[in-house]
């Protein structure tokens, strides 16, 4: 019971995920919590390699099973997130070389997928996420994905002379194979372009790409539910940055953009996404720097946003 877990936390000043057992060693379980502990590849105000503790941190105490979205009509059962569950600690991803930890990314994510674990990533930067896509492509072929984010994070090597950091992971993915395009779906991209080079070749590939004005056209919720629907059409991985939420409610990121989502519509984003015939095989949220300004509030809306990714 999470009343035990509070306690336990208080006793041995050690914080779990949703109050999860710690587990070390990958094992048979039905998903594993990793922290990813690096921002190797953030360009400006660095800070997530420490995400991962804030996260845990943001849960202590936290119901395991989140409000329905209605109530006034009844309900039947409320859903235990992260059910069978287990917290399997930190990807030792040391911040000094970005190609070491994405392949400690890649190594760990894909030991615990070998025993039916669903990964979901605590962030470090976005760029981490490529390393477990890396590891689930491997495993079940290229993979859909809905990318929750202010930016496409689909940048080539030229602008900053490097093919690796949280802003060009998307391109690398599609470039090597890692994800089907056609299954891809961005949302809440708002944040100015350098030039339309990114735009061009995330549209020449297929994805489909939301900004929040669009999210809320009402025109548009068909087109919305049928995107996302198709990102389920086959295997599919949930990645969110964090700055895809209002710097009001998430300013402690990288690359905070104004304009940003409420709580509420990131959590209808995800909501959509339990419509698929298969849950996601890898998730996760990224990019919280919890010693920038507004640290604690960020992560505890992350928190919120992971305990209904995970329900
Ligand atoms: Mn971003």
């Amino acid at each position: 019971m999470p009343v035990d877990t509070l306690m336990q936390g208080l006793r041995t000043g050690l914080t779990s995920f949703l109050g999860l057992p710690f587990t070390w060693e990958p094992q048979a379980a039905a998903g594993v919590i990793l922290g990813v502990p690096c921002d190797a590849g953030v360009l400006h105000r660095p800070g997530a390699r420490m995400g991962p503790w804030a996260l845990r941190a943001a849960t202590l105490g936290l119901g395991t099973r989140p409000m329905p979205e209605r109530l006034r009509e009844g309900w039947t059962d409320l859903p235990v997130a992260a059910e069978g569950w287990v917290d399997g600690g930190n990807i030792p991803t040391l911040p000094f070389s970005l190609p070491e930890a994405l392949e400690s990314v890649r190594s760990t994510v894909g030991a615990w997928a070998a025993f039916g674990a669903r990964p979901f990533l605590l962030g470090g930067d976005h760029a981490m996420t490529l390393g477990a896509l890396r590891a689930l492509a491997r495993r079940h072929g290229p993979l859909g994905l809905l990318h929750l984010d202010a930016h496409p994070d689909a940048a080539g090597g030229d602008a900053w002379g490097a093919e690796l950091h949280h802003g060009t992971w998307v391109r690398q993915a599609i470039l090597e194979g890692l994800l089907d395009p056609a299954r891809v779906v961005q949302a809440g991209l708002r944040a100015p372009r350098f030039d339309g080079d990114e735009l061009a070749f995330l549209q020449d590939a297929g994805v489909r790409m939301w900004t929040p004005a669009d999210l809320r056209d009402p025109r548009l919720a068909a087109h919305l539910k049928g995107d996302i629907a198709r990102v389920g059409d086959g295997p599919a991985y949930l990645s969110v940055d964090l700055d895809v939420l209002d710097p009001s409610i998430a300013p402690a990121v990288a690359e905070p953009v104004p304009g940003g989502l409420e709580l509420a519509e990131a959590l209808r984003l995800v909501r959509l996404s339990r419509q698929w015939d298969q849950p996601w095989v890898g998730a996760d949220v990224m990019e919280l720097a919890p010693d920038l300004e507004g640290g604690a509030a960020t992560a505890r809306a992350a928190a919120h946003l992971a305990l209904h990714l995970l329900t």
